[in-house]
Order: C-alpha cells, then sequence, then structure tokens
C-alpha cells in the first residue's frame, strides 16, 4: 500500500481552454465588483476572474462572484413565456405577443374595473439602471398606478429614510477608500466578511496598515465580530438606545464638535434634550451593554481624529430601523464625521443595483431622486418625458409591504412581479399566500420559472439576467459601473429592458413617449436628466465608464472637461464645500424616544428568532442553489444554536430540530455553536418556505421595513428523525 503525499497525485488547475475574456460587474451583492468571464473556443463561458486595475476588487472576488458564469445555463431557467386561466392549472407555453398582449389587457381590465391604482408594480434592485428607468417611465407615465414598488423596502427603505431625515435627501456620503483614512470604525449590525466579502478585504487591509479600532455592534458573535477590538453583543432592537447613550456622554463630557454643530446642523437642544434621559446606567439595562463599554466607546468616537460608521441589515430590518439610522447620522454630525475623509456615515447597501433602483427607477417618486410632492420636479419630468402632467399622482403610493395588505382586503387585484420572489422573502408568507391566491391576475417575470411566486402567475415571462444584458448599475459607494452582454439570454428569454419596451408599445399607441431600444442611448437620456442633481452623471457615457472600471456620481461635464485622467468622480457628498439638502443647507439633528414595540420572547417563545445571511448563499438561492460550489456548502436549512440550550433540550449536533412561532413551525437541523447567546437562534433565510413561516416582520413606522430579525420562536425536541429528514427535504428544494 503507497502511503504519503509523495506518492498522491500532484494538484492540477484545469485548462479551461478560455480564448477571450468579457468584462461585466458582478450581478450578486452592491460591492461592485469588477469581473471578467472567460469563454472557451465554442463562445461558452467556463471561468471568472477580478479584474486587477478595478479600485473597488483590484483583482479579487468572492466565492459567488468566482462561480456567476455557471447561472447562464443552470437549472430551472425560464426559457418559453407561459400561460393559464387560473394559477392552480397546468402551464400551457405561449409566444411573446400573445403573453405581452395578455398582460396589457389584464391591467387595463382590472384598472377600468377598479381604479387606476388596483394594478400594482413590484420591482427590485437586482435589475440594470436603464431598466429601471424605462420601467418607471412605463409605469408613471403610460400605465399610471401609483402602487409600483421595489423589494428595496425589504432591504434599504430605512437608510432611505433616515438619511432623507437627517441630510434632507437620500445618497451614502462615504466610500470605501474612507477605511483607508478613518481613526476608528463602527459596524452596526453588518456581517462584511460573510455579505460584502470584497468591501471588507478592502476593510481588513486598510486596517492591517493604520492600525484602527473595530467595534462591532451585533447579538451574534459574526466573522466580523470575532475580529473586532470590541465587540458590544446588544439585546436585538435596542439599537438606538445605545446610541442615545454614545450622545448622552459625549454631550455629557463636552466632546462634540460644536462649531461644526452650530455651522452645519438644526435641532440641536432637543436631541440634546432627549439623550439627557440616557445615562449609561438607564440604557445599559435596556440594550444590555455594560455602561463601561458605553461609556468607552462613546469616548474613543468622539475623540478620534476621523471616525466612520457603517451598517447593514442589523439596523434596517427593526422596528425602529429609520430611527436607528438616523442615530447613527446624529452620532457623526455632533462629533463632524460627515464628509471628510475616514469620518462618515455609509450605508452598505444590499443587492448589485439597490443604489440604481433608489436614484431612476421612480418607485418613490420620480427620476434622480425627484419626488411627486414637488410642483417643478413634476414639470420637468413631465416635459421631457411628453405626458400630461396631472397625469403623475400627487404623492408617492404603497409601499411593498403595505400592497399586499391591499391585496388582502381587496383593494389591489392584479400584480406584476419583477425580479423579486416575495414568497420567500417577506415576512410571515402564510399570510402573503393567501393574498397571492387572492389576486385576479398575476405576472411574475423572472430569469428562474421555478420561484415560489410564480407558482400563483398566470403568466410566466421569461427573462434574462446579469450579463445576458447591458447597461449599468450602480454600488455602495455610488460607483457607476457596466454590464456588458456576455451570453445570450436561453431560449426564447428576453432581457428585461426588452420586455419593458414591447409592453411600453402596447401602451404607446400613438407613439407620444419615446422609449430607446439600447442601454446606452437610454443612459444619455437619463444623463440629460441628471443636470444640477443630487446624482449628476453629465460627465459619463458607457465607453468611459468601462474604461475607468467605474466611476462614482457625481460626476459632472465639468469635471470630465476639466479632464484630470483617469477620472474618479464624486469620492464624497456633504464635503466642506458642498450643503445638505435642507433649503437652509444645514442637516436635521432629530431626537429618537425609544419605544419597545417588537415581539420579545416569552415564556410560551422563549428564544429570538435572529436571520439573515451566509456567504455561499443569495436569498432564496434561486441562483445559489443550482451552483453545485455553492450549494454545498450549506445544502440543508439549519440553525446556529447555544450549546448550552442544546443541553437543556437534549439536542445532539445534526439533530433535526421544530421552530414554533406564533405564525408556524419549520423543521431545521442543530448546528451548536457559540457565535449565538442561549436565548437566541439565528436563520439562514436562504431556504425554501423555511425562516419566514416563521417571523412576524411588525413594520418599521417611517421606512415599512419589516423587522426580520426580531421574532420569538420555542425549540421543540423531535424524536422521530427520520421523518423530520422527509420534511426538511422539502425546504432544500433545488
Ligand atoms: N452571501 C450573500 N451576500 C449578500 C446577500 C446574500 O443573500 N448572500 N444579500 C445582500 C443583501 S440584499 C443585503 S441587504 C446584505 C445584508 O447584509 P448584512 O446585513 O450584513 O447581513 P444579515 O445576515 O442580514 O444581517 C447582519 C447582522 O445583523 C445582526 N442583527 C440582528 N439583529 C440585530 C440588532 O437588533 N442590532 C444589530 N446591531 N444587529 C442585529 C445579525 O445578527 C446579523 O449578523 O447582504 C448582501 N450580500
Ligand atoms: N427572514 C428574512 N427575510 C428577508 C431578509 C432577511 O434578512 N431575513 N432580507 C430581506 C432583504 S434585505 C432582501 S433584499 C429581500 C430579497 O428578496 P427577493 O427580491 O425576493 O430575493 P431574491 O431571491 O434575490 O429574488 C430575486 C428574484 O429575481 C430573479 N432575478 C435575478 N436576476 C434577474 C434579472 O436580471 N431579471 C429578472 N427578471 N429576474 C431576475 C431571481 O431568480 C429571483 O427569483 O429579502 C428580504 N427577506
Ligand atoms: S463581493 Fe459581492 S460584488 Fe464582489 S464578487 Fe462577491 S458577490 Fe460579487
Ligand atoms: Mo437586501
Amino acid at each position: 500500500m503507497l502511503f504519503g503525499r509523495s506518492k498522491k497525485n500532484p494538484v492540477k488547475i484545469a485548462d479551461k481552454s478560455v480564448v477571450e475574456w468579457k468584462y461585466a460587474a458582478c450581478g450578486y451583492c452592491s460591492t461592485g465588483c469588477s469581473i471578467e468571464v472567460g469563454l472557451n473556443a465554442e463562445g461558452r463561458a467556463v471561468s471568472s476572474r477580478g479584474v486587477a486595475e478595478a479600485d473597488v476588487n483590484r483583482g479579487k472576488l468572492c466565492l459567488k462572484g468566482i462561480f456567476e458564469h455557471e447561472l447562464f445555463d443552470s437549472a430551472g431557467r425560464g426559457v418559453v413565456p407561459k400561460m393559464r386561466e387560473y394559477w392552480h392549472e397546468d402551464w400551457q407555453e405561449t409566444d411573446w405577443d400573445t403573453a405581452l398582449d395578455k398582460v396589457h389587457d389584464e391591467i387595463r381590465r382590472i384598472q377600468d374595473q377598479y381604479g387606476r391604482d388596483s394594478f400594482a408594480i413590484i420591482s427590485t434592485g437586482q435589475m440594470l439602471t436603464e431598466e429601471f428607468y424605462t420601467l418607471g417611465k412605463l409605469t408613471r407615465g403610460l400605465i399610471g398606478t401609483n402602487n409600483y414598488d421595489g423589494n428595496t423596502t425589504l432591504c434599504m427603505a430605512s437608510a432611505v429614510s433616515g438619511y432623507k431625515r437627517s441630510f434632507g435627501s437620500d445618497g451614502p456620503p462615504g466610500c470605501y477608500e474612507d477605511f483607508e483614512h478613518t481613526d476608528l470604525l463602527i459596524a452596526w449590525g453588518s456581517n462584511l466578511p460573510e455579505q460584502h466579502p470584497i468591501i471588507y478585504w478592502r476593510m481588513k487591509e486598510a486596517q492591517e496598515k493604520r492600525g484602527f479600532p473595530l467595534i462591532v455592534v451585533d447579538p451574534r458573535v459574526t466573522m466580523l465580530a470575532q475580529n473586532a477590538d470590541i465587540h458590544l453583543p446588544i439585546t436585538p432592537g435596542t439599537d438606538v438606545v445605545l446610541q442615545n447613550a454614545f450622545m448622552h456622554v459625549i454631550l455629557k463630557e463636552g466632546l462634540q464638535d460644536q462649531a461644526y454643530i452650530d455651522a452645519n446642523t438644526n435641532g440641536f437642544e432637543e436631541l440634546k434634550d432627549e439623550v439627557e434621559k440616557y445615562d449609561p446606567a438607564t440604557a445599559a439595562k435596556i440594550c444590555g451593554i455594560d455602561e463601561d463599554s458605553i461609556r468607552h466607546v462613546a469616548r474613543r468616537f468622539a475623540s478620534a481624529g476621523a471616525a466612520m460608521q457603517i451598517w447593514t441589515m442589523g439596523i434596517n430590518q427593526s422596528t425602529h430601523g429609520s430611527d436607528g439610522v438616523v442615530g447613527i447620522n446624529n452620532l457623526a454630525l455632533i462629533t463632524g464625521n460627515i464628509g471628510k475623509p475616514g469620518g462618515t456615515s455609509l450605508s452598505i447597501t444590499g443587492q448589485c443595483n439597490a443604489m440604481g433602483t433608489r436614484e431612476w427607477s421612480s418607485c418613490s417618486g420620480l427620476p434622480n431622486y425627484r419626488m411627486l410632492e414637488v410642483p417643478e420636479h413634476r414639470q420637468e419630468v413631465a416635459k421631457f418625458w411628453n405626458v400630461d402632467v396631472e397625469f403623475f399622482p400627487g404623492k408617492r403610493g404603497m409601499l411593498q409591504t403595505d400592497i399586499y395588505h391591499a391585496i388582502e382586503s381587496g383593494q389591489i387585484k392584479g400584480l406584476w412581479l419583477i425580479a423579486t420572489n416575495p414568497m420567500s422573502s417577506l415576512p410571515n408568507t402564510a399570510r402573503i399566500r393567501k393574498a397571492m391566491e387572492k389576486l385576479e391576475f398575476c405576472v411574475v417575470q423572472d430569469c428562474y420559472v421555478d420561484t415560489e411566486s410564480a407558482q400563483y402567475a398566470h403568466v410566466y415571462l421569461p427573462a434574462g439576467t446579469w450579463a445576458e444584458k447591458e447597461g449599468v448599475m450602480t454600488n455602495t459607494e455610488r460607483r457607476i459601473s457596466v454590464v456588458k452582454p456576455i451570453a445570450a439570454p436561453p431560449g426564447q428569454a428576453k432581457p428585461d429592458l426588452w420586455i419593458f419596451n414591447r409592453m411600453a408599445e402596447r401602451f404607446n399607441k400613438d407613439g407620444k413617449v419615446s422609449f430607446p431600444e439600447r442601454a446606452p442611448e437610454i443612459f444619455l437620456e437619463m444623463r440629460e436628466l441628471s443636470a444640477g442633481r443630487l446624482a449628476d452623471i453629465t460627465g459619463m457615457d458607457h465607453e468611459l465608464i468601462e474604461n475607468s472600471r467605474g466611476i462614482q456620481w457625481p460626476y459632472t461635464k465639468e469635471q470630465k472637461d476639466s479632464g484630470e485622467p483617469p477620472p474618479r468622480g464624486g469620492k464624497r457628498l456633504y464635503t466642506e464645500t458642498a450643503a445638505f439638502r435642507y433649503a437652509d443647507g444645514k442637516a436635521k439633528l432629530i431626537p429618537l424616544p425609544f419605544i419597545d414595540n417588537n415581539e420579545v420572547p416569552d415564556g410560551q417563545y422563549p428564544v429570538w428568532l435572529n436571520t439573515g445571511r451566509l456567504i455561499e448563499h443569495w436569498h432564496g438561492r434561486t441562483k445559489t442553489g443550482k451552483i453545485g460550489n455553492n450549494n454545498k456548502y450549506s445544502p440543508i436549512p439549519f440553525i446556529e444554536i447555544n450549546p448550552d440550550l442544546c443541553a437543556e433540550l437534549g439536542i445532539q449536533r445534526g439533530e433535526y430540530v421544530r421552530l414554533v412561532s406564533r405564525r408556524s413551525d419549520a423543521i431545521v437541523m442543530a448546528q451548536p455553536t457559540g457565535r449565538v447567546p442561549k436565548n437566541m437562534v439565528f436563520l439562514p433565510f436562504h431556504f425554501h418556505d423555511c425562516a419566514n413561516r416563521l417571523t412576524l416582520g411588525l413594520l418599521d413606522p417611517h421606512s415599512r421595513q419589516p423587522a426580520y430579525k426580531q421574532s420569538a420562536v420555542r425549540v421543540e425536541k423531535i424524536t422521530d428523525q427520520k421523518e423530520a429528514a422527509c420534511l426538511s427535504m422539502e425546504m432544500r428544494k433545488f
């Protein structure tokens, strides 16, 4: 017998026989990495690699980007339009004209019968910006429903609302380069190494060079918390209390930047009165962080030369999500940490183009942060699009989470879902299921045909995805990158832009409104509309963006003409020279009284249910569930559970357990770990019909975003493990 390494085959890297590399930006998360996809002699995509000269990722990619080319021919892709009379019938294949005519006719039938707003449209953060802009023009300018929103309400709505309340406008003020200038970083509810691996790499590299302290606020010991100098394991849902306590210490000890406050903000006295109530001893009892740590972190934050805060869903997905964002902004403002290198409040965005939809989709208003409520904005856009200004609604309609309630109550009768899968991603899916069953007409436009939501559709439109399309995306730091077509959509599937343009023809019979066919032309149209706006892109075009491997907005014609190559665009907003977006140019300090309105653990449901993500999977796994190298890491729904709780309940590692909430139950595998405290389980929400059976999802009053991370459950031991394994198979789908 042969033993030892010398007898083993040497490791060989497979030769993929790449003959050509094609450029795109990654279509998963909002980091915005530049990718090159390798094609073999037959033109098949066989490999992906990071682009070395791209400023964002500098040659790196994470586990999702590296296998992204496998999406093109993955299982479950939709290849032909389908129709049926009732959602529970079998599908009939059809042609595009028939399917699109049906959608047009049903939209108009429902609007004629029940009123314009009885048909709702819900889109996404995962299309290209020109697609968002075109859908916005079609919806606001021709279809005319005001119940038009995106899945970003589940994701970034609290950040948007918090930025608007503090600064007078949405738009993240910082950039990744700030890591290279900061003296201290607080990360609130953000697991950067798993959810934004390349931003994490940028942060870690800067930290290794400069040695700034990293403070992580998260109830779990996440991968980021493991690497932190100080980990503050906060009681779920109480971040606002900790923020108020930090400010209490800063103001009591006179550590604020009074000159900055006086010159740039309103509302200081009101804020001071409110935070007076949050002395560390009182706050500690609510937020679970001891007094000394509160004092210590507050002092270090206020005395750092430049201090930076980032956050993600641990803040946004809460009943005080918008307040949590305002609290972060308050802290930044009272210490003068906005708009300066290393001093910023940077929301880490979620989906690849969640920013593009905020800027251009018209979901919350009109293009480029214009508002339906502002007469000049309405006039400008109506004239530009050649539509009647009175056709625009006077104010924003329902948000996604409210649209489902309106379907339940019969106010909304028809729904067009575009690149979002609410049956997997909305809270309390039993309620969503009932709503979907009530729809008179539902059309699902998705690159996969096997989504949970397509079960309830009357028409299915097969879409292209990612680099089967052409257009731009904006990342977390406002950097616009271009995606170029690398593969053709499979079968008869079509790019979303093509679908919107064909739909527009049906609503635009007299040709009054123009719908350019190609993304580079649409970009030029958007560019015109951006002149003088916050997201000014008048200096950009597709070619310049590609050659620069991404440009940050604002990047104006004047900047371009002044010609400093290569163009970098605007690194920061609200710098010394650029005012806040309120009329007087000042930011608002807003007092944040804390109201504890969450579902909290009790005798019957004694354990916090915290839900979130894993590095290898993407949301409902329509994509990563089909890619072996991603799916193999965690094909089975599982919970992180504390070993002490396992011991108390007699649960062994790898056994299936039942989680029960007031809504429903789910079968998951137990993975004991010290990452969660004894009174919490963490459940990744990637698995079919699993996490969101359990969640309550109370809504934030400002942003209407659900509190996905704070529900109460009970963990039950299961004696028949075989049956449990079969039940859990259902949740593994794909
Ligand atoms: N691999 C991968 N990457 C992704 C995604 C994906 O599906 N897979 N999705 C993308 C999208 S759309 C988004 S929005 C981002 C999300 O990125 P993240 O927000 O970083 O990810 P999550 O796991 O949802 O939640 C982050 C943390 O919030 C913590 N948390 C829970 N409750 C609280 C609380 O009350 N306070 C605080 N401070 N923290 C709390 C959780 O313990 C968790 O560790 O990731 C993006 N990147
Ligand atoms: N419990 C719990 N639930 C959550 C969260 C949580 O942390 N916990 N997080 C929430 C957050 S932050 C988010 S962002 C949402 C995400 O919620 P969803 O938007 O429902 O999630 P995805 O699974 O990414 O759905 C995107 C759909 O678009 C399709 N698609 C992808 N690319 C394209 C394309 O180019 N064109 C078309 N037409 N279709 C495409 C995909 O196949 C998929 O079906 O989930 C939310 N739900
Ligand atoms: S970090 Fe995000 S953008 Fe970069 S390769 Fe990974 S998934 Fe793609
Ligand atoms: Mo998200």
